[in-house]
């Protein structure tokens, strides 16, 4: 079986942002000297960048795990850890990246082009970063976030001028080999051609590309012979060529009803959005092999058909060459014409690049749930913010409640209606729940609470050692109880044996 490296699928994961630290100078006379936690590295980014010296995409369908470095943890005395190694993955030019939904990420078409697949997450900030005139020295520090993981589509098109269409064995390859230096296999049995080659045609002063696609048959635009993976390398040329074998041995086989195959095939491909269909494009039917004799009375017979038509026909061999130049330089004029219109035309849109972590607010969404309202708060800050919080630690888990607050979460649940006690939810999924209580103080006030700590915590469900000594005595006496009982029932029952 042969396998195709024309798309593969990537599972990516980009580095993780390294954590920040939380750490107090010390000196010798001053052994609180203010907080020197660093912050974290960010996370290494995965990038994908068009290099005209690769040309398969055969690396990424043996190996598809890609990874970047994650970023170090912030350390004491203000160091910052270190960035997470980035890493480039050189692709095709002309490999379009998609979602596994499919929608169209980037499209690689220049040599050269980055495009950040999957952003590193990003380093969380020591404590010496969180200082502020109120909060002098901060108990905690930010946690990276994570990079971002997911998988993406990786496709291959060729970028060409012409492309060369027909049935296998048409002569398709031979017709590349004799206008261009590429020098594909060429056989007489079907499926040669696996892969599109690419040739320069130099026609008079203008130079344009030419790929030979493998073979199509009936049923390729569903998949049948090479099929459907095929057809997307024709996607962007701007002409086409059918090449007719006007000496095929096969019964029941000549060019017209070989044409009305292929452009079947070419009617059902779907090309995207904002691209001309295939069949509206410039077409020329180049009728193969008259350097046989039969081949040449079956030329002469299906010209007039189809010239009515309305193709330009041209008689070729690439055997002896013939009508070879006639050929290429009907093409040239065709591309000429194209670039020129084209570069009046305005320069092609900029695709979608994956949006990145932009700055937008945040909504408030109310689900009904079994147990009443849910108030999901959906949003790139609070979700990060989320994601950066140490929740072992209080204080920090107060400074996220009062970024939040800042941001204007709690006024928006107001008015979505939360009261307290109410479940919000930050984030898709699971996300974090909370049980909401409005803050009644503003957070300048709690600022004298020891470090690591906030008051706003309800004191009671955390437990001082004296009330854990007595919890302790309390289940102690209750299991010394339940022996006596069981003791008691015990004699008692040996007891009435006895009787
Ligand atoms: N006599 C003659 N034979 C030709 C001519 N062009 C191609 N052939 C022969 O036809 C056979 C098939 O040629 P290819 O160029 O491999 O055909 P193809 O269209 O690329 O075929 P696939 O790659 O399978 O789609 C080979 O044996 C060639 O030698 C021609 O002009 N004259
Ligand atoms: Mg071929």
């Amino acid at each position: 079986m042969v396998t195709f490296v024309d798309r593969v699928t990537l599972h990516l994961r980009a580095g993780k942002g390294g954590n920040g630290c939380v750490s107090v100078r010390r000196e010798k006379f001053k052994p609180l000297a203010g907080p020197d936690g660093g912050n974290g590295g960010s996370g290494g980014d995965i990038v994908l960048v068009a290099d005209p010296q690769v040309t398969t995409l055969l690396s990424y369908h043996h190996s598809p795990h890609r990874s970047a470095g994650n970023g170090g943890f912030g350390m004491g005395d203000n160091r910052s850890g270190a960035a997470g190694e980035p890493i480039d993955l050189p692709v095709p030019v002309g490999t379009v990246v998609k979602d596994p939904d499919g929608s169209v990420l980037v499209d690689l078409v220049e040599p050269g082009m980055r495009f950040v697949v999957a952003p590193g997450g990003q380093g969380g900030l020591g404590n010496a970063a969180l200082a502020s005139p109120k909060r002098k020295a901060p108990g905690f520090a930010l946690l990276g976030t994570p990079g971002w993981e997911g998988d993406v589509v990786l496709e291959l098109k060729t970028v060409a001028d012409v492309a060369l269409v027909g049935f296998p064995s048409a002569g398709k390859s031979s017709l590349i080999a004799a206008i261009s230096a590429a020098r594909p296999k060429i056989a007489e049995y079907p499926f040669t051609t696996l892969h599109p080659n690419l040739g320069v045609v130099q026609a008079g002063d203008i130079r344009f590309t030419v790929a030979d696609v493998p073979g199509l048959i009936e049923g390729a635009s569903e998949g049948k012979g090479l099929g459907l993976q095929f057809l997307r390398h024709v996607e962007r040329c701007t002409a086409l060529v059918h090449v007719l074998d006007c000496a095929t041995l096969d019964p029941g086989r000549d060019p017209l009803s070989d044409l009305d195959v292929i452009l079947a095939e070419l009617a059902a491909y779907p090309v995207p959005e904002g691209q001309v269909p295939l069949l509206e494009r410039p077409q020329l039917i180049a009728l193969n092999k008259l350097d046989v004799p039969e081949a040449k009375d079956l030329a002469d017979l299906v010209r007039p058909e189809l010239e009515a038509r309305g193709y330009r026909v041209f008689d070729i061999s690439t055997v002896s060459h013939a009508g070879l130049r006639e050929l290429t330089f009907a093409l040239g004029g065709i591309i000429d014409e194209h670039r020129a219109a084209s570069a009046d035309a305005a320069p092609p849109e900029r695709i979608v690049i994956r949006p990145r972590g932009s700055e937008r607010d945040f909504t408030v969404r109310v689900e009904g749930g079994t147990y009443g309202n849910i108030y999901r708060i959906l949003g790139d800050k609070p979700v990060r913010w989320v994601q950066q919080t140490d929740f072992q630690n209080d204080e920090a888990v107060g400074f996220l409640a009062d970024r939040l607050e800042r941001l204007g979460v709690e006024d928006e649940l107001y008015r979505a209606g939360a009261v307290a006690g109410a479940t919000v939810v930050i984030g898709e999924g699971d996300g974090v729940v909370f049980d909401w209580q409005p803050s009644l103080s503003s957070a300048a006030e709690l600022m004298t609470a020891p470090r690591g700590t906030d008051p706003r915590f309800d004191a009671s469900t955390r437990r001082t050692t004296s009330q854990r000594r007595e919890r302790y005595h309390e289940r102690m006496d209750a299991k010394a109880d339940a022996r006596a009982e069981l003791e008691a029932e015990r004699l008692a029952a040996s007891g009435e044996d006895d009787s």
